[in-house]
This record gives structure tokens, C-alpha cells and sequence, in this order.
């Protein structure tokens, strides 16, 4: 008897990722994603959606078969024009990509940024002391998750003091870019040319203090480790994609422990707990949900052949909540190991910051945790709508002083 051939048919779903519904609790659709196969067909946008672990994981590894040069978001920059320059660091390939990562990897690096320990620790004690003093409610996405990095994060640049303000919606607006150009896209496009212009004037060598990372990128140009012409582009980096993502990912860990008494206790017993608790904060609610990337020739993942140039969706925050590589994957355990959560990608391209923005998440929890004894909520937390970000618009909370 001949064995009956099956057609391998790729699992196909109509819904868009990036409407409202689905943005505002991403958890369904990604178990649905999920369940459907390793491969599922997003007919919407005629992309292939990726959102099991061990296939995400191939996806950011691979580099030769998962581009980015072509872009990270949906737009294909193989036929369409790009809203900006390409970013020399996320939007480029080997060996391109190498020596700006590779000097922004050294002035971003954990022994790099040892220096601004202190300072930055002082800092964290000092907002937290002003919401604890004060008594009163407070909303914990302006006073400490935004309020924190713009603090310390534009001066370790070197940034002038002026317009910092354009920090946040310039980089709302780039990560909204990597989605469809769907309302949230409308709602950024009047400012874009006022918030790049400021952006690119402040990465010019003489407007970065010196002593800063801004600086630390020109000095690199000075001993040809990049040309004078990547130098600028490197600095818009640091402030495109510095400062909103630790903003959500603060917000994230405090939402956390707001929502976790019992996680807040285990963390003020033990202030060493701070830095793993702040990795798991970032594998539980997946500041950036998703990065695209395009095919390089036919590629074949568990079955399903991705014709060249095809469009990826990686669901990273899919990928941190998956059942077949985590325990529990929903609940919020400090105790556990995150630490090969891919919140912060993988491979090569992943997160150059990382290490700043475990520092500002251990500075701000650790200075918390000495003085609350318990967050709670003093309202009902509101989401920030954003096609790549999950994050809080508003947490209104309240402290108890310890
Ligand atoms: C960049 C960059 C890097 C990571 C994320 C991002 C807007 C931008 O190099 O400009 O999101």
C-alpha cells in the first residue's frame, strides 16, 4: 500500500499584530501564534510570523539567512526607501555592521560603565526619596520610569541640556516605524521632521560634552576604529534606541513588583536579587515584542520554505512566554533563571545596552527596595499603545515607607 503523500501546508492566520486590540494584550494572539505552528502565514502583511522559542532563536542567530540590512520592521529596503539612514548597527549585516559594534560594545561595556555606578545609585535615591518624603500618590511611569533615565541617561551621552524633551516621542516614533504605517504611525508622522532634525544636530562631534559616550564615539573616529562619517549615525543610535526602552522596561519591573507583594519581600531581603529580577521583568512583559527580518535566498525553517526577500516577524515576547522552553512561563519568578530570555535579541545583534540598562534597573530597585516596604496601586494602570514597544503609559501608585 503506497503511503499517502501529504501537502505541507504552512499554518495561516488573517489577524494583524499591530491593531489596538491585539496591542493592548498581546498574550492571546501570541498563544494562538504559537499553537498554530512553527511557521504561520500573516496573510495582513504577507509576512511569516515566528513565535516559539527554539524558532526565534534560530531566526536572531543566523544572520546570513536572517538579514537586516533589508530592515527590522516591515518595510523591505530592498524596493522601499527607509523613513531615516539605515541605523549602522541594526539595520546593517556583517561586516559592515562589526567595527560600530564593536566600538560602541566597548563604551557600552560592563567594565566601560562601572564609573557611573555611584553616581547613578545616588541619583536612583534621590528621586526615590522625593515620591517616599512626599506621601502622596504618584504615577510611577513619569516620576520614576521616565523621570530615572532622563536623568542619568543624556547626560552619560553628553547631551546638551536643551530639548531632551524630544528624546521620548523621537524614539516612540522609530520604534512605531517598525510596524505598518497604521494610525500610531499618522499620529508620530507631523513631528518627524522637527524631532530628526533635533536629533541630528545633537550628534555633531561639538554639541557632546566631553567625557561621554558621544565623545567616546568621536575619539573612535579619531583613531580610525570608524570613518568621520559613521560617528554621527552611531551617536543617533545611543539616543534612538536608549532611552524609551529602558523608560518600558522600568515600568515593566515596577508593574511587576506592584502586582507581586510577595516578589517585593523575597527582593528586599536580598538586594543581590535586583539584577536577575529586572531579566526576568524584561522576559515577562518583552519591552520590544517583535523585530522582523528577510530572507536571504530561499530559507527553510522546521518545513516551510521563506522565499528570498520574505519578511520575518520574530515575536520575542511570544518567544519569552513559550511553554516549551519555560516553566511557568506567566509567572513573575525572581528566583528563577531568565537569563536566556531573547527580550534583549541574540546573536550579534544583540542589545549593546544592555548592561546600561541593568545598571539604571539595579540603581533605581535597589534604592526602592531600602526605603518601600510595599507598592501598591493607587489606580488602574493604563497601556502605552506602540506597534514594537509593550509598555505603561500610566502607573498611579502608592508607597508604604519601610
Ligand atoms: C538604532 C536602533 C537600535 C535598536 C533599536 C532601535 C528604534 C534603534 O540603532 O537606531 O529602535
Amino acid at each position: 500500500m503506497a503511503a499517502t503523500q501529504t501537502t505541507p501546508t504552512t499554518a495561516s492566520l488573517d489577524e494583524d499584530p499591530f491593531a489596538p486590540q491585539v496591542l493592548e494584550n498581546p498574550l492571546p494572539f501570541q498563544a494562538r501564534l504559537r499553537d498554530a505552528g512553527a511557521v504561520v502565514h500573516l496573510r495582513r502583511h504577507d509576512v511569516h510570523a515566528l513565535a516559539r522559542y527554539e524558532h526565534v532563536h534560530t531566526a536572531l542567530t543566523d544572520w546570513q539567512a536572517f538579514q537586516s540590512a533589508a530592515g527590522v520592521g516591515l518595510a523591505n529596503f530592498r524596493h522601499e526607501k527607509p523613513w531615516r539612514p539605515p541605523s549602522l548597527l541594526l539595520e546593517a549585516d556583517p561586516p559592515l555592521h562589526d567595527a560600530p559594534r564593536t566600538v560602541l560594545g566597548a563604551i557600552l561595556g560592563p567594565r566601560a560603565i562601572r564609573r557611573l555606578r555611584e553616581a547613578w545609585a545616588q541619583e536612583a535615591r534621590q528621586l526615590v526619596d522625593r515620591v517616599v518624603d512626599r506621601g502622596t500618590e504618584f504615577d510611577a511611569v513619569t516620576e520614576l520610569a521616565q523621570a530615572f533615565p532622563l536623568r542619568v541617561f543624556p547626560d552619560a551621552v553628553g547631551l546638551t541640556a536643551e530639548g531632551r524633551h524630544h528624546l521620548l516621542p523621537y524614539g516612540d516614533h522609530a520604534f512605531n516605524a517598525f510596524g505598518p504605517p497604521n494610525a500610531l504611525v499618522a499620529r508620530g508622522a507631523p513631528r518627524v521632521a522637527q524631532l530628526s532634525a533635533w536629533i541630528d544636530s545633537r550628534c555633531a562631534r561639538e554639541r557632546l560634552a566631553p567625557g561621554g559616550f558621544g565623545a567616546a564615539i568621536w575619539a573612535a573616529a579619531d583613531r580610525g576604529d570608524i570613518t568621520e562619517d559613521q560617528a554621527p549615525l552611531i551617536v543617533r543610535s545611543l539616543l534612538t534606541a536608549g532611552v524609551d526602552t529602558t523608560v518600558h522596561a522600568l515600568g515593566a519591573v515596577l508593574y511587576a513588583f506592584a502586582t507581586h507583594p510577595d516578589q517585593w519581600r523575597r527582593l528586599r531581603e536580598d538586594h543581590r536579587l535586583a539584577r536577575v529580577a529586572f531579566d526576568e521583568a524584561v522576559r515577562w512583559e518583552s519591552p520590544v515584542q517583535t523585530f522582523f527580518r528577510t530572507a536571504v535566498g530561499d530559507v527553510e525553517i522546521a518545513g516551510t520554505t521563506i522565499p528570498d526577500g520574505g519578511k520575518i516577524l520574530m515575536f520575542l515576547g511570544a518567544a519569552n512566554r513559550d511553554p516549551r522552553r519555560w516553566d511557568d512561563p506567566h509567572t513573575f519568578d525572581i528566583e528563577r533563571d531568565p537569563s536566556a530570555h531573547v527580550g534583549f535579541g541574540m546573536g550579534i545583534h544583540q542589545c549593546v545596552g544592555q548592561h546600561i540598562a541593568r545598571l539604571e534597573a539595579e540603581c533605581l530597585l535597589v534604592a526602592l527596595a531600602e526605603r518601600v516596604e510595599r507598592i501598591d496601586f493607587a489606580g488602574t494602570p493604563r497601556r502605552h499603545l506602540n506597534n514594537t514597544l509593550r509598555g505603561w503609559s500610566s502607573l498611579p501608585m502608592r508607597v508604604r515607607p519601610a
